[in-house]
């Protein structure tokens, strides 16, 4: 597909009444035909330079058979003949090239004698789209010479018609051959009316549009991954750390348990102790009364002897009471001589 753009031409070669059926006075056969096709690049074109060549003869040119020449006088300046056919819709800024104008000299390309490269040019014109009559004539030799010019040419194949069909053929090949590149009205596609330079810049634009929405993406998807990559490290993190909350916790109570139980046992011990160290005190204490009452019974027994020895002697009592734990004893003696044996007896036992 090929798109139009500022600096692309139609030429449109000698499509002149001399040239075409049926009153031409050099016919090309069915170059009428084409009126139609070039019409349809006309439209195409609409809005690009669009050139119409010429054959434009003073009455004794060079080429015509009163002179030598190969064709009956045609296109001859002023006359009906030169004009363009009627059916060609030429448009207004159109850009008429008159050509082969020497009475001595003939010139069948649109660009010998002319200043036609110039206008292309000065137009900003580099490419440009060709077509007319006849094929092997004016056609061939303008074609050959906007590629000799250096400007991309393309012969629009379905937009030309030749005298001789073999002669046509063999010009086709030789226009190809030269650089020309065949195409058909189909292959243009709609219009891009731009310049060179402006669709260079646009392109630089689009492209530099495109790396900077490449670097964005990749912002993006690297920001993406990042955020996603220490999501997950924290989560990671979180869970471990909170592992080892846990193990801190539960170490935290095993050694509280411990500490409890340490400290426990040391209350326990020393309660135990206190017990065992009060307990003892109470026994030795009661040992003591015991002891304390044994002697006193000895004391007892050993006073009843005298007593029974000496019963006068009574005052002994006394003397008891000026010993120690004297008022016990009296206690103890009061509560009846009988008893005190029992008593100790039932302390043991609770023991
Ligand atoms: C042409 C013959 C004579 C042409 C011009 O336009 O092809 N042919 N003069
Ligand atoms: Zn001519």
């Amino acid at each position: 597909m090929i798109k139009l753009n500022k600096n692309s031409a139609l030429i449109i070669v000698d499509m002149q009444n001399d040239f075409l059926p049926p009153n031409g006075a050099l016919p090309v056969p069915d170059g009428d035909k084409v009126i139609p096709v070039i019409n349809q690049y006309i439209e195409k074109f609409k809005g690009n330079k669009i050139f119409a060549t010429a054959d434009w003869h003073p009455e004794n040119h060079i080429s015509f058979k009163e002179r030598g020449g190969p064709w009956p006088p045609h296109c001859i300046q002023n006359s009906k003949g030169a004009e363009f056919h009627n059916d060609l819709n030429l448009p207004d800024g159109v850009e008429v090239i008159k050509k082969a104008s020497d009475p001595d000299k003939d010139a069948y390309s649109g660009f010998e004698g002319t200043d036609l490269a110039q206008k292309l040019r000065e137009s900003g014109i580099d490419t440009v789209f060709i077509c007319g009559v006849a094929t092997e004539y004016c056609v061939k030799n303008t074609v050959l010479d906007a590629v000799k010019y250096g400007f991309r040419t393309y012969l629009l194949q379905d937009a030309i018609k030749g005298i001789d069909e073999k002669d046509s053929k063999k010009a086709i090949e030789e226009m190809k051959e030269a650089g020309a590149i065949l195409i058909q009205l189909k292959d243009i596609s709609e219009k891009d009316i731009s310049t060179r330079e402006e669709k260079k810049k646009k392109e630089r634009a689009k492209g530099q549009q495109q790396i900077v929405g490449q670097l964005a993406n990749k912002i993006k998807e690297a920001s993406e991954q990042i955020i996603k990559d220490v999501s997950k490290e924290i989560k990671k993190k979180s869970k471990e750390v909170s592992k080892d909350i846990g193990k801190i916790v539960k170490k935290s109570k095993k050694d509280l348990k411990k500490i409890f139980e340490r400290e426990k046992k040391k209350v326990e011990s020393k309660a135990a102790e206190f017990v065992a160290e009060t307990i003892k005190k109470v026994v030795e204490s009661l040992g003591g009364e015991k002891r304390g009452q044994q002697n006193k019974n000895k004391k007892i027994k050993e006073i009843k002897k005298i007593e029974k020895k000496n019963l006068p002697r009574v005052s002994s009592r006394g003397k008891e009471k000026k010993g120690k734990g004297g008022g016990k004893t009296m206690a103890t003696t009061k509560k009846g001589s009988a008893k005190p044996k029992q008593k100790a007896k039932s302390k043991k036992a609770k023991k």
